[in-house]
This record gives structure tokens, sequence and C-alpha cells, in this order.
């Protein structure tokens, strides 16, 4: 039975892709680890370990006696947080990355799975779908952990031979839980003011557009990444992945259409900077043909999806 180690599962992400897994190998084949417990019924039928993931001994420990056979490794600290501490951001996002590879190095597991960003783009890079291959020189910590993280995933998998696979998310829109310590968080953030009839103060600029995921396209795409046959994947650093892209302005738009009272008021802070440094969309080519990706929600049924959950 493939049985799952989702390390940072309190996180925005580990919360869905917990449940993503329970629903694809069963409950019973999922342990969640963080360094806090998440209070959401549904991830905690699963079982939980507490878990600082830069301590060495501590992740082989937990990764040797959970007995499972992959990691899904989502521990960081994001843009806009690291950018505050950009050494804690280095240490978290590095040294939690090779006590992992090293588990898999020394065959305690054998997949592993670990989130890269379209934060390893920086302003060199094409603006508009953005090509798998370009100018990676990123202007945050946050970027360059990113990057050195794809290289480190690349060089254990070319030397070692670890079966490692990557994605470079988008912005990740989803409703179980607000993110952290992100630039593209103000849209998940939108959402719940719109509901809750309040006033929305964005961070960004009304033009600045940025590529976006439902989280149900973000689940879907890392199950189907895990799931395809290794010698398909051609990609050891990271693949591109695109879902769909749009400014605070157009997102307030789409918004009003069902709130016809909710109304954004820009106010630019720091967090500019870092999103004007990115790409506003996305190519995923060598991911829809090497593995056959394919997003379903573009921007008007991510909108729709993330009102109808939440006023429900
Ligand atoms: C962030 O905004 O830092 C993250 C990301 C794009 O990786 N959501």
């Amino acid at each position: 039975m493939e049985k799952n180690l989702v390390i940072g599962a309190s996180g925005q992400l580990g919360i869905e892709l917990i449940l993503g897994l329970q629903k694809r190998f069963g409950i019973d084949s999922v342990v969640a680890s963080d360094i806090k417990k998440c209070d959401d019924e549904l991830v905690n039928r699963s079982e939980f370990i507490l878990l600082d993931a830069t301590d060495t001994n501590s992740v082989r420990k937990v990764i040797f006696e959970c007995g499972c056979t992959t990691v899904y490794h989502l521990v960081a600290m994001l843009s806009a947080k690291g950018e505050e501490n950009p050494k804690a951001a280095w240490d978290l996002n590095m040294k939690s990355l090779i006590n992992v590879l090293d588990c898999a190095k020394d065959g305690i597991i054998e997949k592993v799975f670990w989130p890269s960003s379209i934060a390893v783009f920086g302003p060199n890079a094409p603006k508009n779908r953005t090509p798998q291959e370009t100018f990676c020189e990123p202007t945050t910590i946050y970027g360059v952990s990113k990057v050195a993280g794809e290289m480190w995933c690349n060089y254990y998998h070319d030397k070692y031979g670890v079966d490692v696979r990557s994605l470079r998310y988008p912005g990740l829109i989803g409703h179980r839980s607000m993110p952290g310590g992100g630039t593209t968080d103000y849209a998940v953030e939108a959402f719940y003011k719109a509901i809750n009839g309040e006033k929305f103060e964005c961070y960004l600029d009304i033009h600045e557009a940025l590529p976006m995921m439902h989280m149900e396209d973000a689940v879907r795409s890392t199950l189907e990444l895990m799931a395809a046959p290794a010698e398909i994947i051609k990609l050891r650093t990271s693949y591109n992945l695109s879902g769909c892209s749009f400014s605070p302005g157009e997102l307030n738009d789409e918004i009003a259409k069902f709130y016809p009272d909710f109304v954004t008021k820009y106010s630019p802070d720091q967090r500019q900077k870092i999103a004007a440094s990115w790409p506003n969309s996305i190519d995923d080519s060598r991911a829809r043909e090497e593995w056959n990706w394919k997003p379903e929600y573009g921007t008007k049924e991510l909108v729709e999806s993330m009102l109808n959950a939440l006023s429900n």
C-alpha cells in the first residue's frame, strides 16, 4: 500500500493535499506532520506527528517509523514573510528540504514531492507566458531558495537516483484555510471580505496581474505528477504550471458580479514590488506535453467556486 507523509500538513496546501490523498488512497494511507496541529476535523482523521522539519534526526526518525513510501515536503517561509527575515527563510527552506532528500538518498523513502513557485522568476524573465527555461534571477530570498531547491532536487536525482518531483505553483486559492506570508494571499482575503460584506484593502496595484490556481487544480496536478511513471518525468528541477491569471482589479470585477457592493481600495505596500518582479502568466507546455496536465479552473470558474464554497 502506498503510504504518504505530508510535512507541513497544517499549512494552506497541506490541508487540501491531505484531503486529496485521503480520498485517493484512504485515511490510513496518510500521516500528517507539522510543528503545530491544525484544527480541521477531516484532516485530523489521519495520524498526526509533531515535527520540526529542520531537525535532521527527528525528520529521519519520523520518516523511518511511520513507514511511509512517499513524502510531500511542503514546509516553507513564503515570499513576503521571507523578506522580513531572509536568513531564517533560507535556513528553514533549505535545511528541511535537504533533510528529506537525504532520507530518499538513503532509501528510507521511495519518492519525494517538493513545491517550487513562480517566485523562481525575477524581473529579467519574460512577463507573459513565461517559459520553462528562462532567466531565473529572483529578487526575493524565497525565490532564491526555490531556485536553489530546484538545483538540489536535480542534483539528488542525477547523482543518487532520487525520485523527486516538483511543480512551480502559482498563487493558490482555496477556501479551507487562509494562506500566510505570501504575496498572492490578497486574493484569498478578498473572497472572505466579499462574503462578510466587509471593505477590502488590497496591498497590490489594481493592474498587477499574477498567475493563480484553484486549489482543486493544484491538488490534482500534484497527484497526477506523483502518479506518472518515473521515465516520463523529464524535468527534475520543477515544472512550470498554469491555472489562470488575474489582477486585483479583474478579481474585484468578477466578485462584484455576485456581490455588487464589493469594492476594493488599493494601497500598494512593499509586496507590490515583489509582485511586480513575477510573471503575469506562465507557459506550462512541458507539463501538458509530458504528463498531460490540463487545468480545469479559469478565473470565472475559480471565483464562482470560491464564493459558493465560502457562502455554504
Ligand atoms: C507567495 O506569494 O509567496 C506564494 C508563491 C507564489 O509561491 N503564494
